[in-house]
């Protein structure tokens, strides 16, 4: 597995603007291209009406409004391989409610149509590659995903076993089994990365899968933090290395429970982390970031249509001569999927998981020094 790399900043490619524009065009004409890609499929094959009813339609044109957003940040980014990974998450996520994947794929090629008639310029293609390659793909993309917790995986027979008494709504017994392993020498970053990042990602699949509900998935969620923040002291008991970080999920994105791991990841070796958390507008951090400097800044995004607002603060820092050498190490699920990404947006470094956030960081501040 690639578990990361970086060394000098990058930055944001000039053959990058003509792709920048064009997923500006789909952003803003989002709702039209929706309404024209679902008009047309109606129109051309009413069974859809039979076979969805009314309600459907507004279904339709919301998944429409879904696939643009990250069509969006793929051809943005010049990467098609983040549109692939969503249509493989939307095809599993529709087959489950009942969405038949001749209409995904009927779908894709109306978009296709529907970006030649509502887009401007010379040359559409880096807007149609990304639709190309997921249609092309789309046959032998799985109809669902393999569990996270494969059978004889380190910790699995745990990661397991937390999981079942989660979602059996028994929260306490599962606490009391992490400290049962602790107790019985399984490393603390071992809980962390086999237990709770596996079990985390489970529980996502299984939503997708729609066999669990959006409150089962909180209910997991809220567990594990609660149960991270109980683990916090042992955190803290490590020595300090004398190197700080500042830690924050960017803008309109609330997953955070990966970026905390990290943070712990770090403390655990020594760094002081200002762990801000989720949701954080760049203007505001960069703000911060200016009163109290640390040696690094750590970056997560999860939803791949918020890469946007990680390349534009990694281009607000690089403006400011203060902070413009400050390395920043970016992480999260749209750089598991692709390869080229975080040197795309200008980033310093990225590393695949909490381990590997540690080796990069280290590195980084060594070469920064
Ligand atoms: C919990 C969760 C939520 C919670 C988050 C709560 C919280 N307090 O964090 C809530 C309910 C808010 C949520 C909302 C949504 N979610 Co959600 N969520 C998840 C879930 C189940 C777990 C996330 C998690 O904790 N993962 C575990 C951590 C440990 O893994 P990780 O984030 O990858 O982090 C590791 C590495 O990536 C790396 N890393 C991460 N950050 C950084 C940073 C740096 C600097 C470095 C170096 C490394 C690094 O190190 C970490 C530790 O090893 C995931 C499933 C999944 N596969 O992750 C879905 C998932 C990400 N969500 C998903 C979706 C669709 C959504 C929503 C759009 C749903 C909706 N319709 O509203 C919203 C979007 C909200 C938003 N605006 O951000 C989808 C995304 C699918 C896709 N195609 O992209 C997923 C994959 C679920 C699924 N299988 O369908 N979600």
């Amino acid at each position: 597995m690639r578990r990361g790399g970086g060394d000098t900043p990058g930055r944001r490619e000039e053959s990058d603007t003509v792709s920048v524009v064009l997923a500006r065009q789909i952003t803003e004409r989002s709702e039209a291209i929706s309404g024209w890609v679902v008009a047309s499929d109606y129109a051309r094959r009413p069974e859809l009406l039979e076979r969805y009813g009314e309600r459907g339609r507004e279904l339709y044109l919301r998944d429409n409004a879904y696939h643009l957003s990250f069509l969006a940040e793929a051809v943005a980014s010049g990467e098609p391989a983040l549109f692939v990974d969503y249509v493989a998450w939307a095809k599993s996520m529709l087959l489950a409610h009942g969405v038949l994947v001749e209409d995904l794929v009927h779908n894709l090629r109306l978009l296709r149509e529907a970006l030649a008639v509502h887009l401007q310029g010379d040359d559409l293609s880096p807007a149609l590659a990304p639709l190309d390659s997921a249609l092309a793909r789309l046959p032998d993309l799985p109809d669902a995903p393999p569990t996270f917790i494969d059978e004889g995986g380190r910790n699995a027979v745990l990661a397991q076993e937390y999981l079942e008494r989660l979602l059996q709504g028994r929260r306490r017994d599962a606490g009391a089994l992490i400290e049962r392993a602790l107790g019985d020498g399984v490393p603390l970053r071992q809980v962390y990365l086999d237990v709770f990042q596996r079990t985390q990602r489970e529980v996502g699949r299984l939503w997708q899968l729609n066999r669990i509900t959006v409150a089962e998935e909180h209910y997991c969620s809220a567990a594990t933090q609660v149960l991270m923040s109980q683990l916090y002291p042992l955190v803290l008991e490590a020595p300090r290395n004398g190197r700080s970080v500042t830690a924050f999920c960017v803008a309109d994105d609330l997953h955070e429970i990966g970026l905390r791991i990290v943070a712990d990841f770090l403390e655990l070796a020594g760094w002081d982390c200002d762990y801000i958390g989720a949701n954080t507008p760049g203007a505001a951090l960069i703000r911060q970031l200016e009163r109290r400097t640390p040696d690094l800044v750590a970056v997560s995004v999860t939803m791949p249509y918020h890469v946007r607002a990680l390349a534009d603060f990694v281009e607000a820092l690089r403006a400011r001569p203060a902070l413009a050498e400050l390395p920043i190490l970016v992480g999260g699920r749209p750089f598991l999927i692709t390869d080229n990404l975080w040197q795309r947006i200008g980033a310093s470094g990225w590393a695949a998981d909490a381990e590997a956030a540690v080796d990069r960081a280290d590195e980084l501040v060594r070469g920064a020094a």
